[in-house]
């Protein structure tokens, strides 16, 4: 009986980097303060209608005065990585111009803090802040947001490279495209035409490009670089040959102007014939900058995109919709499919073989209460979390090499249009007292960790 429960224990790789992810918006506040700019955000949450509540970002879990208190959280848990988002308008409070020495002196005092306790940071240079003085002028529908994003994620590899050792471009191209100017439903609010939106689509992934070049030219000898895309998580309805191919050939599809041209360097035929006369206006040499290799590809993976073998259709997949009883965490979209956590890197590795792979965000949104106790005993979210882990583990042992894995979130955040009506993390906060207290799941991770195992 000892051998079998030995034989259940399902280990990690020796050395694999458990850590947590958050975002500047999400929880920085501190918004007027060491000269940042502002930013899309800032202007969308302040107009009415716009967020759940009236929420904003001015405060948050005002981490940009109790970072050290979240540093110490961390610790205790045993983190050994953590990923966070530079805000470009505290370093360039207009998006171009000048350096704004406050602001980069705060993400210094971060990145110390973080490196004092034996936490590897791990940088995210765009996660949807942009500064509203380039919204202004476009914002991703203008080609000088993509450079000006280069220089400014050049400057900052220059200035962090001595320390951080892992930069990631830019957080869920599609969210921030898609959110922001198809459905209006994110800052800034657009709903632009189709050719004007694989325009921008286009745009953000040559930022993203250009701005693999400018770290490259900027950072120390060994930097990494890569970035942490949203890639849908095609899973194969069942688990037999023609389904799984179904799966592989959505993967590529259904990622065509994100991830699969960061990796391919092109466009799909599919995707080109699909939008025709709405396809993004392109030259070669552009296609040549998107594909800049990278060291790793983070994903964030939260719900599964289920997909069937289809001979009626041209491409051999397509996508099911679930049924409407199908179960989800509380934010309506965040469907339940722990095998997304396989099946994202597993595919993603088998397509494009990236040296590294990184989940850089994964977790849930739970209905949390403290209880009379003072307790939040989220056993939603350990289910959650326990169930995808255990398939984030058949991957590894696999062989697919992912590296580190980034919980989403340490904190309960600023959940964008949804306000702090959505709670994420494993931490509870009080929102008017900043009293953070961990969770049921926070309890999870720390014996997971210490374990470096998962049941
Ligand atoms: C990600 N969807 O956003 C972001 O990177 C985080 O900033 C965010 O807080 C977290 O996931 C939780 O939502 C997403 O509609 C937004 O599928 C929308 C979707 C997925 C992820």
């Amino acid at each position: 009986a000892a051998m079998g429960a030995a034989s259940m224990e399902k280990k990690f790789p020796t050395g694999f980097l458990w850590g947590s992810a958050t975002a500047s918006y999400q929880v920085e506040g501190g918004v007027n303060e060491g000269g940042r700019g502002q930013t899309i955000w800032d202007t969308f949450s302040h107009t009415p209608g716009k967020v759940a509540n009236g929420d904003t970002g001015d405060v948050s879990t005002d981490s940009y005065h109790r970072y050290r208190e979240d540093v110490a959280l961390m610790k205790a848990l045993g983190l050994r990585g953590c990923r966070f988002s530079v805000a470009w308008s505290r370093i360039f409070p207009t998006g171009v111009g000048q350096p704004n020495q406050a602001g980069l002196d705060y993400y210094n005092r971060v990145v110390d803090e973080l490196l004092g306790s034996g936490i590897q940071p791990f940088c995210t240079l765009f996660h949807w802040d942009l500064p509203q003085a380039l919204e202004d002028k476009g914002g991703w529908q203008n080609p000088d947001t993509a450079k000006a994003f280069a220089d400014y994620a050049g400057y900052m590899g220059g200035k962090l490279s001595d320390r951080v050792k892992s930069f990631m471009t830019m957080n869920e191209i599609r969210s921030f495209t898609e959110l922001g100017y198809q459905n209006g439903m994110h800052a800034p609010g657009l709903r632009v035409d189709a050719q004007k939106f694989a325009q921008v689509n286009h745009i953000a992934v040559l930022g993203h490009g250009l701005s693999v070049q400018a770290l490259r030219a900027s950072t120390k000898p060994g930097t990494k670089i890569g970035l942490a895309d949203n890639a849908q998580a095609t899973c194969p309805v069942l688990e037999t040959p023609e389904h799984i191919k179904a799966a592989e050939i959505g993967m590529r599809e259904q990622n065509a102007q994100y991830l699969t041209v960061i990796m391919e360097g092109k466009y799909t035929d599919a995707y080109l014939k699909r939008l025709g006369p709405n396809a993004p206006k392109f030259t070669a040499e552009e296609l040549k900058i998107i594909g800049s290799p990278l060291d790793f590809v983070g994903l964030n993976v939260y719900q599964p995109t289920w997909v069937r073998a289809d001979s009626t259709k041209e491409v051999g997949y397509s996508v099911v919709e679930g049924p409407a009883s199908y179960p989800h965490m509380l934010s309506p979209w965040l469907t339940i499919g722990p095998e997304a956590l396989y099946w994202s890197p597993k595919l993603v590795s088998k397509l494009w073989r990236p040296k590294e792979l990184y989940i850089t965000e994964n977790g849930c949104s739970s209905s949390d209460v403290l209880n009379e106790e003072g307790q939040v005993l989220d056993t939603d979210r350990v289910m959650y979390l326990r169930n995808y882990l255990t398939q984030l583990h058949r991957a590894i042992s696999e062989d697919v090499p992912v590296k580190g894995y980034f919980l989403w979130s340490l904190l309960d955040n600023f959940e964008w249009a949804d306000g702090y009506g959505k709670r994420f993390g494993i931490t509870y906060v009080d929102f008017k007292t900043q009293k953070r207290t961990p969770k049921l799941s926070s309890e999870f991770y720390k014996a997971t960790i210490a374990k470096n195992s998962i049941a």
